[in-house]
């Protein structure tokens, strides 16, 4: 099986530590804003290591959608090339885990629609785009 590294973000790491740890019971939110966290088990794609990015819970039904924004930065994440490369990941949102397929939405109805849910439920997104010249890309993942 493939080795599981942690992120190298300290407080990013301790979010999934506590988060898996406790299987999904403690350490559901992003740090004082008390909204709710999923973690995106993926594939290191130069790696091949298990990566594990907890990122904001947008629900969309039975779907979620996963926003690549790492706070408005200049570059994409660097899991965002991860999901481009190995679209199958497992989300585990609190105590159910989900394996799920990801694709990154082009410029549609479907990704605007998805775009405004998610600043719903996380408003900072909105600043973020503000704050970058690149489009924030934008997945949806369903259940496989
Ligand atoms: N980030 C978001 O982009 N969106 C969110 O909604 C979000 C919410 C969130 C909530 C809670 C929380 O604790 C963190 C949250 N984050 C959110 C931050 C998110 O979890 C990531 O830390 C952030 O997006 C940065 O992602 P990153 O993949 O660039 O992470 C860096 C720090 C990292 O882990 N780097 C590793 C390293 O060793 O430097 C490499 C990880 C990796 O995937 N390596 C690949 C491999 O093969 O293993 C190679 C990748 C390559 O292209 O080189």
């Amino acid at each position: 099986m493939a080795e599981y590294i942690p992120s190298p973000s300290q407080w990013v790491a301790d979010q999934v530590e506590l988060y898996e740890g406790s299987n999904g019971t403690q350490a559901l939110t992003l740090r004082d804003s008390g909204l709710p966290v999923i973690i995106v088990t993926n594939t290191g794609h130069k790696t091949g290591a298990i990566r594990k990015t907890p990122l904001m819970r947008v629900a969309d039904g039975a779907n979620y959608v996963l926003v690549a924004s790492k706070g408005g930065a200049v570059e994409h994440p660097l899991w965002y090339h991860n999901l481009k490369a190995e679209p199958n990941v497992e989300i585990r949102d609190a105590t159910n885990v989900y394996s799920m397929r990801v694709r990154e939405l082009p410029e549609s109805d479907e990704r605007s629609r998805l775009w405004d849910l998610a600043v719903e439920a996380y408003p900072p997104y909105a600043e973020y785009q503000e704050k970058t010249d690149r489009l924030i890309p934008v997945f949806v993942a369903e259940p496989v």
